[in-house]
C-alpha cells in the first residue's frame, strides 16, 4: 500500500487523488500534520503524522502494510528563508526517517521531490543542464541539493529504491500552494476571477521554469512505475515544462480577460527567483523514461480559469 506524507499539500493532494484512482482508494493512505484540507481528509483513509517522528512512521506503515512512501511534506523557499533552521529540521529529518525505513526493509520504495530550487546565481540559467554549477542561495535549495546527494548515498550504499524529480514551478487549481515563490503563478488566476487585476511580487521579465500539475503528476508516476534499471539518475532528475515571465501570463489571461491589470511590487522573493534558472534541460528524463510535457501556457489558462469559475460557484 501507498502511504502519502504531506498529503494536504499542493502536490500530495493531487497525488493522493490520482494514486486512488490508479490503485484504489482502500490502497492509499493520506497522512499529514494536521486536518488543514477537509476535502481530502474526507477522501479515505487519513492519518495525522508528524513527519519528524521516526516512530509514528514506523508504526503507520506497519499498521497499514505500506511498501511505497510520497514524501510531499516541506517548507518551501519563501517560508524557508523566513524560519531557516525550521526548513532545515523538516525537510532533512523527514527525508532521513524515510530513506532510514527503506534502509530497515520497512518499506520498499520512495518518491521524493526536488526542485530547481537546487540551482543557483552561479548555475547557467538557459537550458540547465542535468550536471552542472549547484550553489543554491536559500536553504530550501540547500535542502534539496544535501538531499538529492542523500538519496543517491542510499541507492548506491543500501540499495534503496529512491526515485526523485526537480519540479519546476508547478501550476494547480485544487489546492493553493504554501510558501513558494512561484506561487505567483496560481495567486494571479485567483485575483484575475475575483477583482480582475493582480499585484505581482516579482518583476515582468523574472523567467521561470514552471509546469501545469497534471503534467507534473503524471511525470511522477512515469517515473514511480519505471523499471528499476531505466532509473538511472538517482539523485534527481530534471523535469521541464515551460518557462513564462509574469508579462507572458498576464496576456494570456487577457486572452480571455481583456480587461485584466497586473502591477508589479517586487518583494524578498525578487531576490530568490533571480538565482534560479529560466529554462530547464530534462533530456535525461526524456531518455530514460520516455517523458513529455503536455500543457503549454494558453492550456494551463484554460485550464485555471474554467476550474477555479466552477469551484467558485460549487
Ligand atoms: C517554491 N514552488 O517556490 C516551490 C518550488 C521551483 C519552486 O520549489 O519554493
Amino acid at each position: 500500500k501507498i502511504l502519502i506524507i504531506g498529503a494536504c499539500g499542493q502536490i500530495g493532494s493531487e497525488l493522493t487523488y490520482k494514486l486512488r484512482e490508479i490503485y484504489g482508494n482502500q490502497n492509499v493512505i493520506a497522512s499529514d500534520i494536521n486536518y488543514n484540507n477537509l476535502e481530502l481528509v474526507n477522501s479515505g483513509t487519513f492519518e495525522i503524522i508528524d513527519a519528524m517522528d521516526y516512530a509514528s512512521l514506523k508504526i503507520c506503515c506497519e499498521k497499514h502494510n505500506i511498501d511505497t512512501i510520497y514524501l510531499m511534506a516541506a517548507i518551501l523557499s519563501a517560508t524557508g528563508e523566513k524560519y531557516p533552521m525550521k526548513a532545515w529540521d523538516l525537510n532533512m529529518q523527514s527525508l532521513f526517517h524515510v530513506l532510514n525505513l527503506a534502509k530497515a526493509k520497512a518499506v520498499k520504495k520512495i518518491f521524493w521531490p526536488s526542485s530547481i530550487a537546487v540551482f543557483g546565481p552561479t548555475t547557467p540559467k538557459q537550458d540547465t543542464p542535468q550536471r552542472t554549477v549547484m550553489e543554491p542561495t536559500t536553504v530550501y535549495g540547500i535542502t534539496k541539493q544535501v538531499g538529492e546527494r542523500w538519496c543517491e548515498y542510499y541507492h548506491e550504499k543500501y540499495d534503496v529504491d529512491v526515485r526523485s524529480l526537480r519540479y519546476p514551478g508547478l501550476i494547480s487549481w485544487k489546492t493553493l500552494p504554501g510558501g513558494g515563490t512561484t506561487d505567483y503563478a496560481v495567486e494571479i488566476y485567483h485575483e484575475a476571477l475575483k477583482t480582475n487585476s493582480y499585484e505581482c511580487f516579482l518583476s515582468e521579465d523574472t523567467e521561470l521554469p514552471m509546469m501545469y500539475m497534471d503534467d507534473a503528476i503524471d511525470a511522477t508516476i512515469k517515473l514511480m512505475t519505471a523499471n528499476p534499471e531505466q532509473v538511472k539518475i538517482r539523485s534527481s532528475y530534471n523535469l521541464s515544462g515551460i518557462s513564462f515571465t509574469p508579462k507572458q501570463i498576464a496576456n494570456s489571461i487577457r486572452k480571455q480577460l481583456p480587461e485584466f491589470k497586473i502591477t508589479y511590487k517586487p518583494d524578498f522573493r525578487q531576490n530568490i527567483a533571480n538565482s534560479w534558472p529560466s529554462s530547464i534541460n530534462d533530456s535525461n528524463a526524456r531518455e530514460d523514461w520516455n517523458w513529455k510535457h503536455n500543457f503549454d501556457l494558453d492550456n494551463i489558462t484554460n485550464q485555471m480559469l474554467s476550474n477555479l469559475k466552477s469551484k467558485r460557484t460549487d
